[in-house]
């Protein structure tokens, strides 16, 4: 695939309802849409990098530079062939997966348009609908939380993550678990706990958990595996694992019992599938996170996560939990049964709202080759 131009539009969406995590509060959400030019076709892909180095370094401004100045320049007027090709181009870059699985994402866009196929054909996934569930932020306080919960439960979805941070933790927890007792419930503390402060989760896991996820540090792996001894529920990792060789090392030392796998934080689906199949060899069910992607990106998520090991519900909730218009004509709805389906038509299976492209735009830039 001949690549001809390259566009980058930085974006910011305001979402519906704000999301607070442990490193803070945000009421809109940024990242770059790539649109990758090939012989008369668009591939469309998310860097799914936000505007602050909160959860990752990598942030839209950094991804840009490093877009720009480096990946672009590597690709514009060569002939890629595919997401492993890609690798033989960006191999040499350090760090930056989120820019690079953006690239990956438009290539395998192109890849199924040329040729007909879905996306999770590509991969040749084995589902047309996947489980999912919903994320849900720090709220003001235990009660609005229970009401917050109680309406995505009234939406249909069958399992809830809390947001978790140091003083808004068990008792948040408790106070859903004691309301819904039969909920599928887990929680997500983003890094925000050492192994000394993390003490104070220890009642957790009383409650019956699916999971508790990245209690820790991101570099930090060992102590992941002392908590680990320390707990029933399993632990699930995900901003430590950005590569796959993390994920063998994560399971040799038993610091996980799940993993979660976004394609942003590992440098796109190539490296995703050889995660998911290390865990698979492995007897450790994974599980799709989410960036409060568009819905280029949840198209994406969605293919991926029809991989046979993915055995929990991901965080890819319909696009009316996120976005009042969303820059894809299509739009993600939950199912009975807590589903959404799997876009089917070529490539990522989506097409671009012009219209809300340009109104959520603050910044294009269009590359063409320089040879
Ligand atoms: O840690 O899983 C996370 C959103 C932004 C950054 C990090 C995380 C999240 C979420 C949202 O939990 C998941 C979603 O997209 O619904
Ligand atoms: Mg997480």
């Amino acid at each position: 695939m001949l690549i001809d131009s390259i566009t980058l539009n930085h974006l910011r969406m305001p979402l519906k309802s704000h999301f607070e995590t442990s490193f803070g509060r945000v009421y809109d959400r940024e990242c770059i849409l790539l649109e990758v030019f090939s012989e008369g076709i668009v591939g469309y892909g998310e860097c799914v990098a936000d505007r602050d180095p909160g959860y990752s370094y990598e942030t839209v401004g950094t991804s840009w530079v490093i877009l720009r100045d480096f990946m672009l320049p590597m690709l514009l007027g060569n002939d890629v062939n595919d997401a492993e090709h890609l690798q033989h181009y960006l191999g040499e870059i350090k760090g930056y997966n989120m820019a690079k699985a953006g690239l990956e994402m438009a290539l395998w866009d192109l890849q199924g348009k040329k040729t007909g196929l879905p996306l999770a054909g590509l991969l040749d996934g084995k589902r047309d609908r996947v489980e999912v569930g919903v994320s849900v932020g720090i709220q003001d306080s235990p009660k609005i939380l229970i009401e917050v919960v109680s309406d995505y439960l009234q939406e249909g979805y069958r399992r809830i993550k809390l947001k978790i941070k140091p003083g808004r933790d068990f008792q948040d927890v408790s106070a859903v678990r004691e309301e819904f007792p039969d909920l599928c419930l887990q929680v997500d503390a983003n890094s925000a706990y050492t192994l000394e402060t993390a003490e104070v989760l220890f009642p957790l896991d009383q409650l019956d958990l699916l999971l508790i996820e990245q209690p820790l540090a991101e570099d930090d792996l060992w102590d992941h595996h002392k908590l680990q001894e320390k707990f029933k529920t399993p632990i699930c990792l995900d901003e430590s694992i950005t590569h796959p060789r993390h994920a063998r090392q994560a399971l040799e030392m038993n610091a996980c019992r799940i993993i979660n796998i976004k394609p942003g934080r590992v440098g796109g689906l190539r490296n995703g599938i050889i995660i998911h199949d290390i865990c698979q060899e492995n007897g450790v069910p994974v599980w799709c996170g989410g960036m409060l992607e568009t819905g280029v990106g949840r198209a994406a998520n969605l293919a991926f996560a029809t991989l046979p090991n993915f055995r929990l519900p991901g965080d890819i909730s319909a696009t009316e939990r996120y976005y009042e218009a969303d820059i894809t004509n299509e739009i993600f709805t939950l199912n009975n049964d807590s589903t959404i389906d799997v876009p089917t038509g070529p490539g990522l299976g989506v097409t671009i709202n012009n219209q809300m492209l340009s109104r959520y735009t603050l910044r294009k830039e269009i590359f063409h080759t320089e040879k």
